[in-house]
């Protein structure tokens, strides 16, 4: 899963990259696309590794991306068209916008506004979809006019886009408009910038860290309150010296924890757990995977020779203790191919091949 921080210049969105990923400044290529992969923290291994004792534990990752600076002109803009490439092949969103004051470092547009900066930033969402949306109707449109067998396809392809383009022209994001399944796939290819699940970022100053100023983005899956630089400083500290830190400024959590939690949900992700001797691991799925389809993500062989998943939920786990114990009490379920795994799911694919 691939997630990229957009904002104006200078909204803190590298101070923000720095935060989640932890790489120290130094580190960054500051006229490159810098990408890291950040663990999806799973506590729920802690209970299997106790369990299991394998020589392993392997927590997902999710990759963000800090987009570089534009070096000439432009600042007017946060540059999404400039990065189209990428931004139409991430899975998600962290829009960052300003809230913090500084005199060294002049703010976008002249003053400090992140209600402004927001609009804006929707706003170029907006036309940079509306630029891949036309292209493409166009094409469609002469497409339709020449003898063809996918005419019929064509003409349900162009409904489609005709209505995502008089959304768009409605300031509506397209989130909101396409329904998912069909309608959802069919448009993936395009990787629409308004089609994709967002997290927005208010960027605080250091007092403002644990009492945020209202705020919030309406199309946003949740909006999170951080004060970049502090929460960079932050992870970069021993792990025991974080908590007065913390209390000092009033953060009750990490910005990393917070907002690689936040992309797990505007994501619609869940997790299987799986144990053997050597490892025990969270494996991230989307929400509606079936037993076999997740049982392909661990080895093909386990979809080919899929006999059953032999399931239990983590909360009938922890509660039995141990899996014999689960069993005992008839929590451990054998579920078929089609069983749609359920978060927390701890399960074991019987197959024979
Ligand atoms: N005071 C303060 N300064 C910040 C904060 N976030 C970023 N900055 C500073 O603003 C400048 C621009 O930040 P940067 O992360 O490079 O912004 P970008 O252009 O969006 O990548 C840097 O000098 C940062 O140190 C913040 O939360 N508070
Ligand atoms: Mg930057």
């Amino acid at each position: 899963m691939r997630v990229a921080i957009v904002g104006f210049p200078y909204s803190g969105k590298t101070a923000l990259f720095r935060a989640i990923s932890g790489v120290p400044l130094d580190h960054l290529k500051p006229t490159e696309e810098n990408l890291a992969a950040v663990h999806i923290p799973e506590p729920r291994l802690d209970l299997l590794e106790k369990l299991f004792k394998p020589r392993r534990r392997t927590e997902a990752t999710m990759d963000f991306i800090d987009l570089p600076g534009s070096t000439e002109g432009q600042v007017e803009k946060a540059g999404l068209e400039r990065h189209l490439p990428t931004l139409r092949q991430v899975d998600a969103l962290v829009l960052v916008v300003r809230a913090f004051e500084s005199p060294s470092v002049p703010p976008h547009g002249g003053s400090v506004d992140p209600q402004r900066d927001l609009a804006q930033l929707r706003d170029e969402m907006l036309v940079a979809d509306l630029a891949i949306c036309a292209t493409r109707v166009e094409k469609l449109q002469k497409a339709i006019t020449k003898p063809s067998k996918e005419h019929d396809q064509q003409k349900h392809e162009l409904e489609l886009l005709l209505r995502c383009q008089n959304a768009l022209e409605n300031e509506q994001p397209l989130s909101q408009v396409v329904q998912p399944g069909a309608e959802e796939k069919l448009l993936r290819s395009f990787g629409f910038l308004t089609q994709k699940p967002v997290t927005a970022v208010i960027n605080v100053n250091e007092e403002q860290a644990g009492n945020p100023p209202p705020f919030r983005d309406p199309h946003a899956v949740e909006t999170l309150a951080v004060c970049a630089t502090l929460e960079a400083e932050l992870i970069q500290m021993d792990p025991a010296d974080r908590p007065a830190f913390m209390a000092e400024y009033g953060i009750r959590a990490l910005a990393r924890d917070r907002i690689v939690r936040s992309c797990v949900q505007a994501l619609g992700m869940i997790f299987m757990l799986t144990a053997c001797a050597e490892e025990v691991r969270a494996w991230p799925l989307p929400k509606g995977t079936t037993a076999v389809e997740a049982a392909a993500k661990v080895h093909t062989d386990l979809a080919r020779g899929f006999i059953k998943a032999e399931t239990v939920s983590y909360e009938d786990l922890r509660a039995a203790g141990s899996i014999r114990e689960a069993k005992a009490a008839g929590k451990v379920r054998l579920e078929p191919k089609h069983y749609v795994v359920q978060d927390g799911d701890f399960i074991t694919v019987k197959f024979n091949v």
